[in-house]
């Protein structure tokens, strides 16, 4: 590596030396040499006379101050140093960029036939030389001069001002946008595409044009975005009294793309697989992704982009927020109960195992090397339950009144975690003093709880202890404010009223320290308490329920996520136990009570088949995974494996049943239909491990109407190995192999394909017509499925899987440093494996470590990893 990379502290942060509150861009745009001319007003701010600018990628052309060539200057390493400035002047720099030759696929880039911009994080200085941070904002105008035939739409944000022709057959089109904005929301489109267009009139009467922007030919796929985008910008001014602020709202989709989507303001931009779906090319997941990115991008206009974050360590100010919008959107649309699920899933499966990974951070890191390192679990998804907290801790009516004060201190600022605390806190009059400390603390607590029914004062003590372990990040770890949402029950199944010192508590009890009691009193009979309901805190829970607690919350708890929690917390004892017996050379056991607890769900008809869906999923070998130090990844997937025989085999009569009775004729996406449909196709996974699964596999293979069904036929034929896979695989890619978005689906199948030959077939794989490592979607889904959902076969004891991860890594090194750091993350887990994986697994890493030119991205994560 040339130079080490250098760690930025949050504890430096220090207001820029000068700012800028207008910037005009013109964009003279050719694939190999396009021209940026930046106009810029400056103004300093501080004692200096030299303006330090970012830039990288960039060749300086013309560098004026108030129109006069400027000799006072430095080129650095990734910037300019301009000097003896004026106090206020104007700032003219010309670069030229190579959109073309750009595969890390930041700044100004080429996907497909279109121009198009990725600026957060910190993408704009691969544009222009610029103070790119997020607490400089801006007004912003963009001219785009291109190809007339060839780019007949030239987007940027705002509004459109002029347009005109120019020699050559290149046109010009000119835009403003009148909100102030850092520069990672700059967004320039320039391409062909077919428009579906459509009005929006907001609460207060202002007209809205919508235009989603898709591959010429796609327009038949981009209903269901629209759809969801006058869902969301409903649904906004419903819960939150929030109105968009321009006239006309725009979304690209492109199909080169580093993540899901791109809040720029008035352009968003997205991967395609959340715009483009109908029934033949997408599965009901596809429809609520799409749903979700669309809501999260748009609410972004309010938590983001009206109110930025000062610096990028603040990052969970906008994610953690905007997610907590977007679930709650999902939520209100949906089943609440099945959004809350999923949204468990992943703080308990791959936020957990971050926490205990080499990356662990707080929700606001202290410590960055490379910011798009930052874009995790831990700052979305953990930042988004630590916004759930603070609405708990206040109620919907105080949170809102928090966010009404929050937009008043700070609408047209950046700002940080500390700002939107400060205004919960001041408009409810909830002390959050201690809560804070989730924003600097990092890693998973455990909280663990024991009981003492007292018959005779008629108390119940629940005794809560709360520890959190020390992290990589962190050795130190303090009590948090924890918020413990708890219910009591009879044995009849009735809920007993909570009291404490002779007055009624509300269910959701204050942790505050390392350990406390909590003494119920008029408690008549032994209660079975119902613990963490609602997941009221991203922790890990422990207590010592019996089966027929569990058994009976799984049928008696009031609400449906302490159900599903109920029959999770049931199934984890028997995999825990069944690993250990593996390990001990016998074999798989799964209890009656058990079989009888599933069946009586799958016989419910009282509850929603979505969420019984949801019920009959067992976790993920990456969520069992992270409750062990040390994984057995053979003996994980084994019982996993047996479970799925045993549960198959002992309720085929009532899987059958269920499958047959749910078969719908017409696919629509309404909830219940999707609902329907996850329970079939659950059933059909487990249905594939008996007698009938090929027939059954084949027979909704070949008569399915839609793509959920056509996968999840192919998903189970897969998972169980049967005949009919190969014929499916091969009918599949052989109809869609022009459509690059609809193989993903396939690829993933080879990526997490059981098989024993799975790398080889996926090194073949690499050569289809479809496939291209240049492709982020591309490369997940093959590349990614193998890595994180193979379990067997990525962690081969031979190594070459290791191996395969390691050569991907060191090719997407160079060509896009991004995608191969989202990428590495099993492999930073190494110390979880056997010392035979480990000691492969490092070879791996360190081979990285020694590459001349790897990326900052890696090098972060790959120095981590190494250190002890
Ligand atoms: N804010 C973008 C993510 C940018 C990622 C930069 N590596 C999308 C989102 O969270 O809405
Ligand atoms: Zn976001």
């Amino acid at each position: 590596m040339a130079q080490t990379p250098q760690a930025k502290y949050r504890k430096d942060y220090t207001q820029p030396s000068h700012t800028i509150s207008q910037i005009e861009l013109t964009f003279d745009l050719f694939d190999n040499e396009t021209t940026v001319t930046a106009v810029s007003q400056v103004k300093q701010m501080k004692d200096s006379t030299t303006l330090v600018l970012d830039g990288e990628e960039l060749k300086l052309q013309a560098l004026k101050v108030n129109g006069v060539d400027w000799t006072e200057f430095t080129q650095l390493d990734a910037g300019l140093e301009i000097r003896q400035l004026p106090a206020e002047f104007e700032l003219t720099i010309v670069t030229l960029v190579n959109p073309e030759e750009n595969t890390a696929l930041e700044g100004l880039y080429k996907s497909g036939g279109a121009f198009c911009t990725q600026c957060e994080a910190e993408g704009f200085r691969r544009i222009t030389y610029y103070l790119d941070r997020p607490d400089v904002l801006a007004k912003y105008t963009t001219t785009v001069i291109a190809d007339k035939a060839q780019y007949p739409y030239l987007l940027s944000n705002g509004n459109k001002l002029e347009q005109g022709e120019v020699e050559g057959g290149r046109h010009w089109v000119k835009w403003e946008d009148p909100h102030p904005k850092p520069a990672y929301l700059f967004a320039l489109v320039a391409g062909d595409f077919d428009v579906l267009r459509d009005k929006y009139v907001t609460q207060s009467g202002r007209n809205v044009d919508l235009e989603i922007f898709v591959d010429k030919g796609n327009l038949d796929r981009a209903n269901h975005a629209m759809v969801s985008l006058i869902n969301s910008m409903k649904w906004d001014e419903e819960r939150f009294g929030l109105e968009y602020d321009l006239d006309i709202y725009m979304i690209v989709a492109v199909d080169f793309f580093n993540m899901g989507a791109m809040e720029n303001k008035g352009l968003n931009i997205f991967n395609s697989k959340f715009v483009l779906a109908n029934d033949q090319t997408a599965t009901d997941t596809d429809y609520l992704g799409i749903e979700a990115v669309i809501g999260h991008e748009y609410f972004h206009n309010w938590t983001g982009n009206r109110v930025t974050c000062r610096d990028w360590f603040q990052l969970s100010l906008k994610e953690g927020l905007t997610v907590f919008r977007d679930q709650e959107f999902s939520s209100d649309l949906g089943s609440r109960a099945v959004n809350r699920i999923g949204n468990v899933r992943i703080i308990r499966g791959p936020q957990f195992a971050e926490d205990a990974s080499p990356m662990s951070h707080p929700i606001r890191p202290d410590k960055v090397i490379e910011m798009n390192n930052f874009y995790t679990l831990t700052v979305y998804e953990k930042g988004s339950e630590v916004i759930r907290m603070i609405h708990t801790l206040l109620g919907e009516a105080g949170f809102q009144k928090g966010m009404k004060l929050y937009f008043e201190r700070h609408d047209g600022t950046a700002a940080t975690c500390e700002d939107f605390v400060s205004a919960m806190e001041d408009a409810s009059g909830v002390d959050l003093k201690q809560f804070r400390l989730w924003y600097s603390q990092s890693g998973t607590p455990t909280v663990s709880v024991s009981s003492k029914y007292d018959a005779v004062a008629k108390t119940y003590a629940l005794t809560v202890c709360q520890s959190t372990e020390p992290t990589h990040d962190q050795k130190e770890k303090q009590a948090l404010h924890i918020p413990f949402d708890v219910e009591l029950y009879t044995k009849d199944g009735k809920v007993m009223p909570l009291q404490c010192n002779g007055k009624p508590v509300a269910n959701v009890l204050n942790v505050t320290q390392a350990e406390q009691t909590f003494v119920f009193e008029n408690v008549a009979e032994q209660p079975i308490p119902s613990l963490l309901r609602e997941f009221s805190a991203p922790v890990k829970l422990e207590y010592d329920y019996s089966d027929d607690e569990l058994v009976f919350l799984m049928s008696h708890a009031t609400n449906e996520f302490a159900r599903w929690d109920a029959g999770q917390i049931l199934m984890a004892k028997y995999i825990r136990d069944n690993v250990t017996r593996l390990q001990q050379g016998k074999g798989v056991e799964l209890n009656e009570v058990v079989i009888d607890a599933f069946r009586g769900v799958l016989l419910s008809d009282s509850l929603d088949p979505a969420f019984v869906a949801e019920m009959l999923s067992l976790p993920s070998h990456n969520e069992v995974s992270g409750w062990y130090k040390c994984v057995d990844v053979d003996a994980v997937a084994n019982v996993l494996k047996a479970f799925k025989v045993i549960l198959a085999t002992e309720l085929e009569d009532e899987l059958s049943a269920t499958y047959q009775t749910l078969r719908q004729n017409e696919y629509t996406i309404s909830h219940d239909a999707i609902g329907k449909r996850a329970l079939r196709n659950i059933c059909l996974s487990y249905l594939a491990y008996t007698e009938q699964g090929n027939a059954l596999a084949e027979k909704q293979y070949n008569e399915a109407n839609n793509m959920t069904d056509t996968i999840a036929a192919m998903s189970a034929a897969n998972s169980a190995g049967l005949p009919c896979r190969e014929a499916q695989m091969a009918d599949y890619s052989n109809k869609w192999k022009h459509d690059g978005l609809v193989m993903d689906k396939w690829f993933t199948l080879q990526g997490c394909n059981p098989a024993g030959n799975a790398l080889e077939v996926i090194k073949k794989t690499m050569n289809h017509e479809a496939f291209s490592l240049k492709n982020p979607n591309r490369t997940r889904n093959l590349i990614g499925a193998f890595l994180n959902s193979n379990p067997v076969n990525f962690h081969a004891k031979s190594g070459e899987g290791y191996r395969f991860a390691g050569e991907i890594l060191r090719e997407l090194n160079s060509s896009n440093p991004q995608v191969a750091s989202r990428l590495i993350d099993p492999l930073l887990k190494f110390r979880k494996y056997d010392e035979e994986r480990q000691g492969l697994i490092r070879k791996e890493l360190e081979a990285l470590k020694s590459m001349d030119n790897l990326a900052r991205d890696l090098f972060e994560k790959v120095s981590k990893a190494l250190e002890e």
